[in-house]
Parts: structure tokens; C-alpha cells; sequence
């Protein structure tokens, strides 16, 4: 007899667009193989959990009947490729949204294994070299991670990724992308030689090259990454190691043409804007707040009972939220009667700013890996918080807050203004001082500490925040002004050996 083996399904989204009769397919899933939720996660997708190994085959069939797939959502290969939310540009998310699905579609494995194991499809032998020109017989040293932002928003964390697009959008169209790379969050516990790093810039590129170029990088890495180290495989440490010049050089080597230069943009936030905003097109689109990610009970009835009639898209966002989007005008009152009724409406309780920006990761109790609990814990951590900030007067300003069970930094913590690793039961290490739109990575500040010595240490420090802030100065540029952080000013010194 065999244990009740359970598993976790990754879907593949890219850019987050999914339509109301996909939500309907997913709900029903969701609640027929895995545990009677979705999980929205930090790369724009979801995510089942507790599936029976004897109903993973019906599950993916089911996702497969949406026209969705989980094919590169795991391995090392190209995984997800994110596209900036943008629900109120809605031209330049046309042309955006249409590259990030045409550069997740390209860069996948051609291999016809998944439909042969899931779906059912004739088995065909064939040498697995051949079938991938790209991703050759052995394909990548690790995963790889692509997204596409759009300024003023870093809604995507874009300097987080192996490689990444800025899109610069000049007289109203799209010009192009300047292109970053080599950045990743993932460390590994007691091991300086690992490190979070942020991309960095490579150049500026034509809307129609961004396929070219997204290739020939993957190719890059397949060719130079490191195959001995696993720990040590992921594009940052390629470009780490080699240089930043050196990475260029052979970019443009192989593209045979120079790279014009990056072209000047400016991000203010990495967050969600939350609520209703009108498009250009004069649509409505409204951001919900999903508190990490999970969809559960009297909101995942109320979003059922929203896709059997909502005309719009669903989009997910890079920070585990939910938009109901393309709503027409005449459509906003029945949504909101609606949202009314399921207790996600302008009345309900109305999240902290601290609550509303903050994510866990998933961790304990389905995450392997965990070593402290993250998702199931954040909240009441926040209420807590919460009450320091409200005290010192800090309630209405944004600081970005996040944690993760274990170093491999799943959502993104290393460059929050607050973060937050675990490292055993009940215990955290915590980082301070990363920059409010992802610009800058944090630093350790205390290790493998509990809640209490948590609080002690950042009540004052919220205080003195409080008192001595400039003008709408964010949480982490004040730790950085006043001395009580060092800025980190590359991976390497994130943990100086
Ligand atoms: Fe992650 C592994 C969950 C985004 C870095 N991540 C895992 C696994 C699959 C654990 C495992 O390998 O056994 C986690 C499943 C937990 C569970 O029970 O669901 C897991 N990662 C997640 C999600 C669901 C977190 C969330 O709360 O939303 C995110 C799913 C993304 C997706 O839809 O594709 C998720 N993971 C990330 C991110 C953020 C991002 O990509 O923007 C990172 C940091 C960025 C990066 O890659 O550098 C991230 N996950 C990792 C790593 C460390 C990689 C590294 O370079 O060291 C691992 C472990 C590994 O790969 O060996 C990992
Ligand atoms: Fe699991 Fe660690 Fe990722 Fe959290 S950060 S989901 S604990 S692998």
C-alpha cells in the first residue's frame, strides 16, 4: 500500500490574463482534486494544492480543457514570464502582454512529453537534441526567470529576474525595452557564497527584438552557467563572476550588432494600486487585495459568482493580488453589489497599508522546504504591527513588508524595506533597508530572532522613523539616511565574506 501522496500543481500564465470561464474550470478544480482553494501566486499564477497523486492526470486534463498549461511552471527551464498588470494603459499592455506570452511560448521546451504523460497523446521516440535547439540535451544549469515591467510601476520587482525588459514608452507608444539582467533573489542558509544580486542594465532593444535577445541570453547562460555547483547555476552568479562587460560582449557577439544604450525611465512603486480606475478605453478595472495570495472561502464564492457573469479578464498581479478587469461601465454597479454582498466591497474592512503591501510566501505546512511558517503567520504578525504603527502616527504610509520560510527568498524579501527569512520554528532573520520600488537590496540586521526581540527592535526604530521622516521619505531610504543601515550596494555585499 502506498502513502497518500500529495503534490502541488503550478499553472503557466503568462502575464497573469485569465478569463472568467478559466476561473470557472479552475474554482471547480480547485475544489473537486485539491484543497478547496486557489493560491495567487508571486509570479502571477496559481497554484493547487494537496492534489492526490491518483487525481493529478484527471487535474491536469481539467487545466488542459481551459487551454491552460503547467509546462516550464517547474524545472530548469524558462519558468513564467511576467508581464507589468497595467490594467488602465490598456494599448501599451496590449503590445506588452502579447510579447511576454510570445517569449514564454518560444523559449519553452518543444519536448511532447507532457501531452504524451497527461494528456493521453501517441508516445513519438526521438532524440531529445534534435527536438530542443534550444535547450539541447541537457537544458538549462538552473531555472530562469523572465518579466517585463512598465514605468512608473515595478509591479513585477523587474531587477529581481535573470533578465528583464523596461518597457520606454515615448509620445504615448511603445519605443522599446531597456534591457536588465543577472539579478535573482534565492541565498542559501549559512553559505556567503550565495546571494541575492538585482540586474543589471545591459542596453536598449527594439520591440522586435526582444524574442532574439531574450533567446540568445538563454542561450548565454545554457553555454557559461555553471553545471558543477547547483547552488551556484542561476544566471546572477554567471554574470557575477564574469562581469557585467563580459556578459554584454558576448550579447552583442552573438547578436552581431552593438546594443544602443539604456534609455532614462524612473519607477515610484513595486505595489498594487488598489480600487477601481478607469482605462483609456473607458473600462473599469478593480484591484482586490488578496491577503497572500489565498483564495478561500466567502471570496472564492463571491469571485465564482463574479466569472459567471464578469465580461472582463481576471489579471493576477506580482504581489499575490487579484484585478477584475475590462469591466464595462454599465457592468460596475452589479460588480460592486456584488463584491457587497460577498464582503469584498467598499464597506468590508478596509486592510492596513502595511497589510495591503506586505506578502508571504506560502512555507508550512505544504512547502518542503520551510523552516518557519510564513503564510499561515504573517497576518497576525501584521496586526501586531500594526498597532505600533498606528501609534506612532505611521498608519497611512506605505512600507513594504515581506517574508519567506527560508532563504530561497520566493517572495522576494530581500528587497523589501522590511524582510523577513525564517531560519527554525518561530524564529526569523530580519533585513532592513531595501528601496521602496525594489531599487535596492536590504541588509541583515538581526539573526535567527523571535517575534518579541522583533518587535522590541523595530518599535523604536518605527518611532524615530516617525519623528524624523522628510516629506514623504520612504522606511528604507530613512534607515539608509541616518546611518542605521548600510546600503548594500551589490550581491557581494549583501554578505561580505
Ligand atoms: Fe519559489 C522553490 C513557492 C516564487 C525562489 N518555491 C519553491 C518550491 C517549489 C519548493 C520546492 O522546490 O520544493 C515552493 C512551493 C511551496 C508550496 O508549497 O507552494 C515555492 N515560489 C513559490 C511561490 C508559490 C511563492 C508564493 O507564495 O507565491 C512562487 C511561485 C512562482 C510561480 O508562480 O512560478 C515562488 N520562488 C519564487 C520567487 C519569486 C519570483 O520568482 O519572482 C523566487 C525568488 C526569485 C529567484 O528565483 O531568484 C523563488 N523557489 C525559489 C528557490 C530558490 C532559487 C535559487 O535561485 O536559489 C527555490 C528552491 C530551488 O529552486 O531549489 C524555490
Ligand atoms: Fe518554501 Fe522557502 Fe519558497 Fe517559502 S521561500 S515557499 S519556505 S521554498
Amino acid at each position: 500500500l502506498e502513502p497518500a501522496f500529495e503534490f502541488l500543481v503550478r499553472l503557466r500564465m503568462p502575464g497573469g490574463i485569465c478569463q472568467p470561464a478559466q476561473w470557472l474550470v479552475l474554482d471547480e478544480l480547485a475544489r473537486t482534486y485539491a484543497n478547496g482553494t486557489l493560491r495567487l501566486t508571486t509570479r502571477q499564477t496559481f497554484q493547487f494544492h494537496g492534489i492526490l497523486k491518483k487525481d493529478l492526470k484527471r487535474t491536469i486534463q481539467g487545466i488542459d480543457k481551459a487551454l491552460i498549461d503547467s509546462i516550464g511552471a517547474c524545472g530548469d527551464v524558462v519558468r513564467g514570464v511576467l508581464c507589468a498588470s497595467l490594467p488602465e494603459r490598456s494599448r501599451l499592455h496590449a503590445e506588452m502582454y502579447d510579447l511576454a506570452k510570445r517569449t514564454s511560448e518560444h523559449l519553452l521546451p518543444k519536448s511532447r512529453a507532457y501531452h504524451e504523460i497527461w494528456l493521453n497523446e501517441t508516445k513519438v521516440a526521438g532524440s531529445p537534441a534534435e527536438d530542443e535547439p534550444l535547450l539541447g540535451r541537457t537544458y538549462l544549469p538552473r531555472k530562469f526567470k523572465i518579466a517585463f515591467a512598465a514605468p512608473p510601476s515595478n509591479d513585477v520587482d523587474v531587477y529581481t529576474h535573470d533578465l528583464g525588459f523596461i518597457a520606454i514608452a515615448e509620445d504615448g507608444r511603445l519605443a522599446g525595452f531597456d534591457i536588465v539582467a543577472g539579478g535573482g533573489m534565492g541565498r542559501a542558509d549559512n553559505d556567503p557564497t550565495t546571494f541575492p544580486r538585482l540586474a543589471d542594465p545591459i542596453g536598449f532593444c527594439g520591440p522586435d527584438e526582444v524574442i532574439e535577445i531574450a533567446e540568445t541570453v538563454v542561450a548565454i547562460q545554457r553555454d557559461y552557467g555553471d553545471r558543477v555547483t547547483r547552488k551556484h547555476a542561476r544566471m546572477k552568479y554567471t554574470i557575477d563572476n564574469r562581469g557585467v562587460e563580459w556578459f554584454k560582449g558576448e550579447l552583442e557577439r552573438r547578436l552581431g550588432r552593438r546594443l544602443e544604450a539604456p534609455r532614462p525611465f524612473v519607477f515610484t512603486a513595486n505595489t498594487d494600486p488598489f480600487g477601481w480606475t478607469e482605462g483609456e478605453d473607458g473600462r473599469w478595472h478593480l484591484t482586490l487585495f488578496v491577503e497572500n495570495g489565498r483564495v478561500k472561502g466567502r471570496m472564492m464564492e463571491g469571485l465564482r459568482a463574479i466569472a459567471a457573469i464578469h465580461q472582463g479578464d481576471f489579471r493576477l498581479t506580482a504581489n499575490q493580488n487579484l484585478i477584475l478587469a475590462n469591466i464595462p461601465a454599465a457592468e460596475r454597479g452589479r460588480i460592486e453589489a456584488m463584491l457587497a454582498e460577498y464582503g469584498m466591497g467598499e464597506g468590508s474592512t478596509a486592510p492596513s497599508q502595511l497589510r495591503r503591501n506586505a506578502m508571504a510566501c506560502v512555507a508550512l505546512p505544504t512547502c518542503s522546504l520551510a523552516m518557519a511558517e510564513s503564510e499561515r503567520y504573517l497576518p497576525g504578525f501584521i496586526t501586531r504591527l500594526d498597532g505600533i504603527m498606528a501609534e506612532c502616527g505611521l498608519a497611512e504610509v506605505p512600507i513594504i513588508l515581506r517574508m519567506t520560510g527560508c532563504p530561497n527568498g520566493c517572495a522576494r524579501p530581500y528587497v523589501a524595506e522590511i524582510g523577513f527569512t525564517g531560519r527554525g520554528p518561530g524564529t526569523y532573520n530580519l533585513y532592513l533597508g531595501g528601496g521602496y520600488h525594489g531599487q535596492r537590496l536590504n541588509r541583515l540586521f538581526l539573526e535567527n530572532v523571535d517575534e518579541d526581540t522583533i518587535v522590541a527592535t523595530l518599535a523604536p526604530i518605527l518611532r524615530r522613523f516617525a519623528a524624523e521622516r522628510f516629506a514623504d521619505e520612504h522606511f528604507g531610504d530613512f534607515l539608509i539616511r541616518v546611518g542605521l543601515v548600510a546600503p548594500v550596494t551589490s550581491g557581494r555585499d549583501f554578505t561580505p565574506i
